[in-house]
């Protein structure tokens, strides 16, 4: 298998700095390696470079670095695009506005493909506003409501092949806003929340999702956010929510999706060295993305969902 890793040093998307020097973060925690000694033919594209243009407004005083947010996006899914024709593009984030870049781009690819893309989304939110809902302005809270062609973009992105709302699967969920909530209530998403991993685990969850893609012949696109996983393991990120994923629960949902065969891209977002403690984050991270693409205590046979 194929891989380039991808730098997006995007940082306008969150309220904190120090985003921005994630991948070089990735790059020292060994992710290139590790990936290497997996037996992967890994190429690292270096870092994107995005110059957002002018200032632009928008009606909702609260949003923030809305140019540098389209700038990105359109970069990204150009990069996307290309590297998801032959290969597995991982974007190393960079804050999680990255993804309706990647998201764009694969879609167009699945679209190009003739198969279905799926998104299994493994964050403490949803990311599910649109530019008129967001309280916060930032957008980093944006990329799945814009992937999923929901309104509220019109006129400041491209509008993306939409992503169907009822192939997209939440977990670890645990932080939703008031106008999210009731945007994804009129939806068909999935969402398994922290309660439903408590009450069934991931395996239980997560298993029918994969067993769908499979049998749809779908393209998996996986979005890890760091704060998906629980603050004593995953300082590093801007916004910590407490109750969050094991360090296993984690690692069970990679082990599945290497199994599964199906991820064909995956983003690794939100890390903040800035906030880190010692590179432990990036650690983490590095660790799960080995364990997606294959990295195994025991070897076991090929396990369909
Ligand atoms: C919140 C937080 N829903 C917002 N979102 C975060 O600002 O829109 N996403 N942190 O990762
Ligand atoms: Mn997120
Ligand atoms: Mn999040
Ligand atoms: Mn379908």
């Amino acid at each position: 298998r194929r891989c380039t890793l991808i730098g997006a040093r995007v940082h306008e998307g969150t309220g904190r700095r120090g985003c921005d020097m994630g991948p070089s973060a990735y790059r020292a925690a060994g992710l290139h390696e590790a990936l290497r000694d997996l037996g992967l033919d890994i190429r690292d594209a270096g870092d994107v470079p995005v110059v957002p243009g002018a200032a632009r407004a928008h009606p909702n005083p609260a949003v923030h670095d809305l140019a540098a947010f389209v700038a990105w996006t359109a970069a990204l899914a150009e990069i996307a695009y290309a590297e998801s024709k032959a290969r597995i593009p991982i974007l190393l984030g960079g804050d999680h506005s990255l993804s309706a870049g990647t998201l764009s781009g694969i879609s167009r690819r699945a679209e190009r493909e003739g198969r279905p893309l799926f998104v299994l989304w493994l964050d403490a939110h949803a990311d599910f506003h649109s530019l008129d809902t967001t309280t916060s302005g930032n957008l980093h809270g944006v990329p799945l409501a814009y992937a999923t062609g929901r309104p509220g973009f019109a006129g400041y992105l491209p509008p993306p092949v939409p992503i169907p709302p009822g192939h997209v699967c939440l977990m670890g969920t645990r932080s939703l806003d008031p106008a999210e909530r009731a945007a994804l209530a009129g939806t068909d998403l999935t969402v398994h929340d922290m309660r439903a991993i408590d009450e069934h685990g991931v395996l239980a969850l997560l298993a029918p999702f994969l067993g769908r893609v499979a049998r749809e012949n779908g393209r998996l696109h996986v979005s890890l956010d760091v704060d998906f996983l629980d603050p004593s393991i995953a300082p590093g990120v801007g916004t910590t929510v407490p109750g969050g994923a094991t360090f296993r629960e984690a690692h069970l949902i990679m082990e599945m999706l290497h199994d599964s065969g199906l991820v064909g891209s995956l983003d690794l977002v939100e890390l903040n060295p800035f906030l880190d403690e010692r590179g432990r984050t990036a650690i983490v991270m590095a660790d799960l993305a080995a364990s997606l693409m294959g990295r195994t205590v025991l070897d076991r046979p090929t396990r369909s969902y």
